[in-house]
């Protein structure tokens, strides 16, 4: 039944090491900033990709050998694979994982059938996490792969469909609190328009708003705890989505009273897809403090679409960490590798590639990042750039003891306002390699 017996449990062996199945960098009990690196990274593998990934493409076939898989959509089968993938998370050394209810169990005929069918596979999952002490980071509902959500979910046209899909977040909001979920997610897969001819946006955007209220009034009622995340993405599969990016959802948030329950999850490729980088994404989510959780993975600048690569680049996952760190870390969230492999790594051996892969780099990225700040070259030149708000002028307005008379006042008096100082671009960046 393993699936891995040939491979052992990935250690932590250092950057001298040749053995492509050992962490060069990720050292679990390795304390930084006097947190472990365990609990700094919180490792998330999701399920989707991980393990519902066959390799097909909107051009072909499944590519992608599994040999545990019998090739049917039975519970016993998804019963099976929990098994497996459990197997995997363990030699990884991963504390957490992430779900869809659909990656998880087959959907049924009826509404019924597919809770049912949840709840057999939650069962082993509940048997397989007392087992290996592996924790759900979140789970969340898939409600845009089948027909029905074709115009969306929440934001459909279609009253009914809006009905079905509080059904269904509903159950999977219960097996996520069964499970110990510590976080609950919000994508809105289809909740957007693919032209505004046919739309009423208003409308659309007060049914989702409407919609998060009704989950977080259940999370009340059944007693889960966990932080909503809604998970910013600009478009694709639709042309707009509501949720575009952490500014967006921010204001989604605040227009309908939700800033007190939610977070965001922010996602690499998403963050690019909208004329972004990460960092900003973060950034942003972190001086809102609505920094929630991240979905590493990375793009492809030359394929414009969500492709979901593992992270591999040393700068990204630098500016990703020194942004988490910057904000106080990622809390209950975690780093979580919403990626895939390529349809041409076909093996199994090739998933444990990818992952170590990407928390070496998140690793190390979190070592430089922290590198970076504990010799505070870099803090020392921002601090001192915006010197000029610490005492004087500066202070006053800050500390609000200014208005238009005053500050026209004090300046037709001192004749010019002189910020005669350089912003060193190159020299930070160049700084920044010194620590790479
Ligand atoms: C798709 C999203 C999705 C969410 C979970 O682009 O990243 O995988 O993370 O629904
Ligand atoms: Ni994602
Ligand atoms: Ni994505």
């Amino acid at each position: 039944m393993a699936a891995f017996s040939d491979i052992p449990q990935i250690q932590f062996e250092g950057p001298d090491s040749d053995n492509p199945l050992a962490f060069r960098y990720y050292n679990p009990d390795e304390m930084i900033e006097g947190k472990s690196m365990k609990d700094h990274l919180r490792f998330s593998v999701v399920y989707w990709h991980t393990f519902r990934a066959n390799g097909s493409d909107p051009f072909g076939a499944p590519t992608l050998n599994r040999p545990w898989e019998d090739g049917t959509d039975s519970v016993e089968n998804a019963q099976n694979r929990v098994r497996v993938a459990f197997e995997f998370m363990e030699k990884l050394q991963a504390p957490f994982y992430a779900f869809h209810d659909r990656d998880i169990a087959p959907e049924g005929d009826s509404m019924a059938e597919s809770h049912d069918n949840l709840d057999k596979i939650a069962d082993v999952l509940e048997e397989e996490q007392k087992r290996t002490g592996i924790k759900l980071l979140w789970g969340t509902a898939n409600m845009f792969s089948n027909p029905r959500f074709m115009h969306g979910a929440a934001t459909s046209c279609n009253a009914d469909v809006f009905a079905f899909a509080a059904g269904q977040v509903k159950k999977a909001m219960e097996v996520t609190l069964r499970l110990g979920g510590e976080n609950y997610v919000f994508w809105g897969g289809r909740e957007g328009y693919m032209n505004l001819y046919n739309t009423d946006m208003k409308r659309e955007m007060d049914h989702l708003g409407q919609f998060l209220n009704m989950a977080v009034a259940y999370a009340d009622e059944i007693g889960f705890k966990g932080t909503f995340l809604i998970e910013p993405k600009p478009k694709e599969p639709t042309k707009h989505q509501y949720d575009s990016d952490a500014a967006a959802c921010i204001n989604f948030l605040r227009a309908y009273g939700l800033m007190d329950r939610f977070k965001l999850n922010i996602e690499t490729n998403h963050a690019t897809l909208a004329g972004h980088t990460m960092m900003h994404e973060l950034d942003y989510a972190g001086a809102q403090d609505c920094l929630g959780s991240i979905d590493a993975n990375t793009g492809d600048l030359l394929l414009g679409w969500d492709t979901d690569q593992f992270p591999t680049d040393i700068y990204l996952t630098t500016q990703c960490m020194m942004a988490i760190l910057k904000h106080g870390g990622l809390g209950d969230g975690g780093v979580n590798f919403d990626a895939k492999v390529r349809r041409e790594s076909i093996d199994p051996i090739d998933l444990f590639h990818a992952h170590i892969g990407g928390m070496d780099a998140f690793a190390r990225g979190l070592k430089i990042a922290a590198a970076i700040r504990a010799e505070g070259g870099l803090q020392q030149f921002v601090d001192e750039r915006y010197s000029s708000w610490d005492t004087g002028i500066g202070a006053q307005i800050e500390s609000g003891k200014h208005d238009f008379n005053s500050l026209s006042t004090y300046m037709l008096d001192k004749g010019e306002a002189d910020p005669n100082t350089s912003g060193r671009q190159e020299m930070l960046e160049n700084h920044i390699n010194r620590f790479i």
